[in-house]
């Protein structure tokens, strides 16, 4: 099974295209440019009406969400491990985790970094505050170390990592702040699967 997985160079797709080359699975990538408004042509919305990336296209027909797409490559390729999926508690833990990035860190940080027009003023230091808040829960309370789950590397830490990297270009990951979130980007980094990514995405390790 070949599936096609619809990315856009450093976009939170970064998470699934991971998680797809830690699972070794057969694939091909496919650029949507979200700067050229590739997302509502007419070709891209039959693939995903919603017109967002990721968009994974499988033989059973196509997946959206990262945490849906974690969910099923954990699944669909159990004997490397990517996630707790024999275990109902800790695959639960797995889907609390990546549902909290989807729908609590990435809007939050997302507005800080993509809101057109930019914020300014007051409106910006409200939604920086905001970001930070949650990245001081993730650094504070729900990031074990060294990876998100302790000692077990998971498909969580690399969607982890998206967020990591947008907050330390834009200048909020600070080290004295976020010391475990930093020593988690750097060591995530590092992985094989994320190297490639990398280089396929055409980006530099942050
Ligand atoms: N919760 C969704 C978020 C998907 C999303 O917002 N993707 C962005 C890129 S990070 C996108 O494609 N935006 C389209 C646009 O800006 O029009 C997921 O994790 O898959």
């Amino acid at each position: 099974m070949t599936t096609t997985l619809f990315i856009s160079p450093g976009a939170c797709a970064i998470a699934s295209h991971v998680a797809l080359l830690e699972a070794g699975a057969p694939h091909e990538t496919r650029v949507v440019d979200l700067k050229k408004g590739e997302q509502r042509t007419p070709e891209f919305l039959a693939v995903n009406p919603a017109g967002s990336t990721p968009a994974l296209k499988t033989d059973q027909g196509v997946i959206t969400q990262n945490a849906a797409i974690l969910g099923w490559i954990a699944q669909t390729f159990r004997d490397r491990d990517l996630a707790p999926v024999d275990d109902p508690f800790g695959f639960a833990r797995f889907n609390a985790f990546n549902g909290w990035l989807s729908s609590s860190l990435h809007p939050a940080l997302g507005k800080v970094l993509f809101s057109r027009p930019p914020l300014e003023g007051d409106a910006k230091d409200q939604a920086v505050e905001l970001a930070l808040s949650k990245l001081d829960l993730a650094e504070r309370h729900l990031v074990e170390g060294p990876w998100v789950f302790g000692e077990t590397w998971t498909l969580s830490d690399g969607y982890l990592m998206v967020f990591e990297r947008w907050a330390r270009q834009a200048g909020l990951l600070d080290a004295t702040r976020f010391p475990r979130l930093n020593a988690h980007l750097d060591l995530v980094q590092t992985r094989d699967a994320v190297r490639k990514m990398l280089e396929v995405e055409g980006l530099q390790p942050v």
